[in-house]
């Protein structure tokens, strides 16, 4: 740290520097981000292209007074480090250290909490609502990426704003880019207003001056209204918005600190909803990631000389094994298609939309419509395969009751990063969808412990006639089983024999299983060891044997206890009473918000680390 960032420990520091002081903030702090990240891993790219953006926003509004939302929230480095956060930065993502999200426990100005996408609108919407009615006076203000604009949400906030005269702020911190490239209609309309001059508190009638050019302004009208239909939407900044009841500003140049504070003052005067369209480039500042803003979107430590990673890992992912062997089944089955909301490089699809770009679909982040959407396809007669992050499918569950499973259609829903995903911690973390899945009828449910199994349950998906998930996890595939065991709906594979206790364990925790197995098994107690393939349905064949055999019997998911595998199991005894004389004791998560950290350490804290489990079940 140097300089002005030296200086400013919280936002009344800011507010005593002169404007002309700030563009040398930004460039330390830009600085201070690499480095830090550099160490700790975060949102680099996304975070350098709204430091001045922040600064700006800082400057003129008076938080925690007024209220920030970020949009997403992983943006908001310059954020924290500006509110009384700097000292801390280095702990960022780290266990007991900052989020990498706005939380409020961390600051009053983390004024409410994101992580998922389009939600920021919706939010200012009801706290500038509800600031009316309770006689407050401050500016409400969201900020939003033109990525996490392309999420329903966000449009059902527009159009709810659009039709009241109430004060809010929207920001659009257009860079052009989702975490790849931004896709979509909107996203095409703005790049087209991007290129538009600044239209500030005036708005210029455009198709006035160009009549007025003389001879050819007639023309010039004419030859485009026929092109385009319409003159207005062309030409006139904003006119999507301005049309829905939203005064357009803008585009404003989101590197340019000066200008943003004259608007904003600007903006602090005009009654009504509003939208301000900044422009930013993603990882403003680090020439790496300029040129590769889609790498360096989200990254682990790397080295700041070159950008390589220094801290990757050398094993196979799980999304890995999905994105090849969805590749290998399109070659054999052309109905196959694959389905992404604005993750393709994490999901892993992005062969799959070089080799197939007709049969490849980034819908945006749009989870809900990405649902809906694999439906049609699938009553159309193809089978589509939607890859989703756990917990971004939460968001798409009416969609998968009513659209997918209440029609019994053969949607393939692969669902990556379920269980612990670490470093984003609670918004991230996938423990819920066991519980949230295996409510709802028609879906099966399917749970691969290493790389062989994931490639079977594929092509076990591939041929099924109804909705079936496979979930998975972040990271490395580890050791897998060479033999290619065929799947069968609903059963579970016995791995290992026993004669004292019964652990059924499902998806990564097998191989956990196994490690506890073996621990106990040096203290001479011999466990049979369930590997449940299949969450729904459950298998009652292996379910009754173990009934009859043992009397203690371990259920290990990385799910939270209540509604997952655990709880089925339970109740499958207790619905055949057959639970008296036996104890089904759950091993998984609690019913909470699981924090950020390194999963080992999460799982420690949490019991579920092999040592805690294996003294658990001694200690029972
Ligand atoms: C519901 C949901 N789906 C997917 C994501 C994953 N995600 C995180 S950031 C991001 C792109 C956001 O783009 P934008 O809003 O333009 O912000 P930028 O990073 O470009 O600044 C995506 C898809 C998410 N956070 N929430």
């Amino acid at each position: 740290m140097s300089g002005y960032l030296e200086r400013v420990n919280d936002i009344s520091d800011l507010k005593k520097l002169d404007k002309a002081e700030l563009v040398g903030l930004a460039e330390e702090i830009r600085k201070y981000i690499i480095e830090c990240v550099s160490k700790t891993g975060g949102h680099l790219a996304s975070n350098l292209g709204v430091v001045d953006l922040t600064i700006a926003l800082h400057y003129v509004f008076n938080s925690p007074v007024d209220k920030l939302i970020w949009d997403v929230g992983h943006q908001t480095y310059t954020h924290k480090i500006l509110n009384k956060r700097k000292d801390k930065f280095h702990t960022l993502r780290k266990y007991n250290g900052l989020s990498g999200f706005p939380k409020k426990a961390e600051s009053c100005h983390d004024i409410f909490e994101t992580g998922h996408t389009s939600t920021s609108i919706s939010a200012a919407l009801g706290m500038a609502e509800a600031r009316d009615i309770l006689g407050e006076k401050h500016d409400v203000i969201a900020i939003i990426g033109d990525g996490a604009l392309t999420g329903g949400q966000a449009y059902e906030a527009l159009n709810n704003m659009g039709s009241k005269d109430t004060n809010v702020i929207v920001i659009l911190n257009d860079n052009q880019m989702s975490i790849s490239q931004n896709t979509g209609g909107i996203s095409n309309y703005l790049n087209r207003i991007r290129t538009s001059i600044l239209i500030s508190d005036f708005k210029l009638n455009v198709e006035k001056w160009i009549e007025s050019i003389p001879k050819l302004g007639k023309y010039m009208k004419k030859t485009v209204e026929l092109a385009q239909g319409s003159l207005e939407s062309l030409i006139i900044p904003g006119k999507l918005f301005e049309d829905m009841g939203i005064t357009y500003l803008g585009p404003v140049d989101g590197h340019n600190i000066q200008e943003m504070t004259e608007i904003f003052e600007k903006v602090k005067k005009l009654k009504g909803p509003k939208l301000i369209h900044v422009k930013t480039i993603k990882g403003k500042g680090y020439g790496i990631a300029e040129e590769a803003p889609c790498k360096f979107h989200g990254v682990g430590a790397f080295d700041v000389e070159t950008g390589k990673a220094t801290s990757s890992s050398s094993g196979t992912t799980y999304s890995q094994v999905f994105g090849n062997k969805l590749l290998k089944l399109a070659e054999e089955n052309d109905k196959i298609v694959a389905i992404t909301a604005a993750m393709p490089e994490g999901t892993k699809l992005e062969k799959f939309a070089q080799r197939y770009p007709n049969r490849f679909f980034d819908v945006g982040i749009a989870e809900q419509h990405a649902v809906t959407f694999a439906a049609g396809i699938a009553n159309a007669g193809l089978k589509p395969f939607f890859a989703v992050y756990s917990t971004f499918l939460q968001r798409a569950y009416d969609q998968i009751i009513h659209d997918v499973c209440m029609q019994k259609l053969p949607v393939v829903f692969c669902i990556d990063r379920a269980g612990i995903v670490g470093e984003d911690g609670e918004t991230h973390q996938g423990v819920f969808d066991l519980s949230y899945l295996s409510t709802i009828p028609n879906m099966t449910i399917m749970v691969p412990k290493d790389k062989t199994e994931l490639e079977n349950m594929l092509e076990f998906a591939a041929d099924f006639d109804g909705p079936i998930a496979i979930r998975y996890p972040r990271g490395d595939v580890g050791v897998s089983s060479d033999v290619s065991e065929k799947i069968e709906y609903g059963k579970w594979q016995t791995l290992e024999q026993g004669k004292d206790i019964a652990i059924i364990a499902t998806g990564k925790m097998v191989s956990k299983a196994v490690d506890v197995a073996k621990k106990l098994k040096e203290k001479s107690i011999q466990a049979e060891l369930i590997n449940a393939r299949f969450v729904s349905p459950i298998d009652y064949e292996i379910l009754l044997k173990l009934r009859k055999d043992f009397s203690k019997i371990y259920v290990i998911e990385d799910n939270i206890e209540h509604g997952g595998l655990g709880t089925k199991v339970i109740d499958f005894y207790n619905d055949n009473k057959l639970l008296k004389d036996i104890d089904v004791m759950k091993l998984a998560f609690p019913v909470t918000f699981i924090e950020h950290g390194k999963p080992e350490e999460l799982y420690k804290k949490y019991g579920l680390d092999v040592e805690t489990m294996v003294e658990k079940i001694i200690g029972n």
